[in-house]
């Protein structure tokens, strides 16, 4: 066979070698990947995991078809569980509240620090930063890659007895607080009454008046949710933020080839800010969207400073002993970028 014979057959057998990979490649793609997302389609929230799964159709040619699972569908009620469906490979992505990842990664506790967090400056400081990468690397050690940070905001308080401007206020209320620890701490310091239980069934409750209040952020949750149908009351004391996390089952991701995972990962920066910055809309500055919930009916009491060192005051004890569970050396990293 003469030289060129050789290299022209060697060429056409490498083409059929890496069209057939492909195509074995291709077959094992799933038919369909399964997203969780414990609120709804409405809000930044839930609109934002569909443009992650929209964006990704489109730019994989249908490649990869991500069907977003809304309001809990995948974890059937427990919201804590939902880190599980992503290391068991149940779930393949979640845009998920670092809340219901931290009974199994305790670090990202380091969000729920009450009254840790003053603006959102100090929250990019803190994800964008030293911090934000060990906790990607933590998470990523159990199973689960982080794609992006989105947000789901700062926690406000909402109830249906009184305003509240002073920890007294809070006296006996019965606040439904979601199933981690930390947010029991924090409650019974303040002297209410915390009650855990699932988004899914505090609707419910609070139609009803099991609870007299909550704990969510404007613009992902209280204005989707219409929540001044139930309570009249809001205190916007920002006790603690709740960033986002777009994450992948490592599971998942090591069946995308290279030229996908880069897709994916770009969609998912694409999508979360985005929403970052609908979750922060009309809440910086003067807080323009507060007016809506005025508009709604609803009393806005927002803390001055000296209102809020008080409850921080209250809860100083929690900080420190949520400190050691989550890592002195996590939480001095953040302290330090937050000037403490
Ligand atoms: O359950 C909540 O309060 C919610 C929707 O904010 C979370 O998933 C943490």
């Amino acid at each position: 066979m003469s030289r060129t014979r050789a290299t022209g057959l060697m060429v056409v057998l490498c083409v059929a070698l890496l069209t057939l990979s492909g195509m074995v490649q291709a077959a094992e793609y799933k038919s369909e990947y399964k997203m969780s997302i414990v609120v709804g389609p409405k809000g930044p929230w839930g609109e934002a995991a569909q443009k992650f799964a929209d964006l990704v159709k489109e730019r994989t040619g249908g490649r990869i078809n991500i069907k977003c699972y809304f309001a809990g569908q995948l974890f059937a009620g427990k919201q804590t569980n939902e880190f599980l469906l992503l290391r068991q490979g149940v779930a393949d992505f979640a845009l998920a509240s670092t809340i219901n990842w931290s009974p199994q990664v305790p670090e990202l506790n380091l969000f729920a620090l009450p009254f840790f967090f003053d603006n959102y400056e100090q929250v990019d400081a803190v994800k964008n930063g030293e911090p934000g990468r060990i906790l990607f690397e933590k998470i990523e050690e159990k199973g689960v890659i982080g794609l992006a940070w989105g947000e789901n905001g700062f926690r406000e308080l909402t109830n249906r007895v009184r305003p509240v401007e002073k920890p007294e206020d809070l006296a006996g209320l019965k606040v439904r607080v979601v199933g981690s620890p930390i947010f029991i701490d924090i409650f019974r310091a303040l002297g209410a009454n915390p009650i855990n239980m699932n988004w899914g069934e505090a609707q419910t409750a609070f139609q009803q008046g099991t609870v007299d209040g909550q704990e969510n952020p404007v613009n992902a949750v209280i204005i989707p949710y219409q929540l001044w149908q139930v309570h009249p009351y809001i205190t916007i004391w920002h006790y603690a933020i709740d960033p986002l996390i777009l994450g992948v089952s490592k599971k998942t991701w090591e069946g995308f080839t290279e030229e996908d995972r880069k897709i994916i990962a770009e969609a998912a920066q694409e999508a979360c800010s985005w929403e970052v910055d609908r979750a922060r809309e009309g809440l910086t500055g003067e807080m323009p969207a507060l007016k809506i919930l005025e508009q709604k009916g609803m009393k806005v009491t927002v803390l001055t400073p000296e209102q809020r060192q008080a409850f921080r005051a209250k809860t100083r004890e929690v900080y420190e002993k949520w400190k050691a569970t989550i890592g002195a050396d996590l939480v001095e990293e953040a302290e330090k970028l937050l000037g403490r």
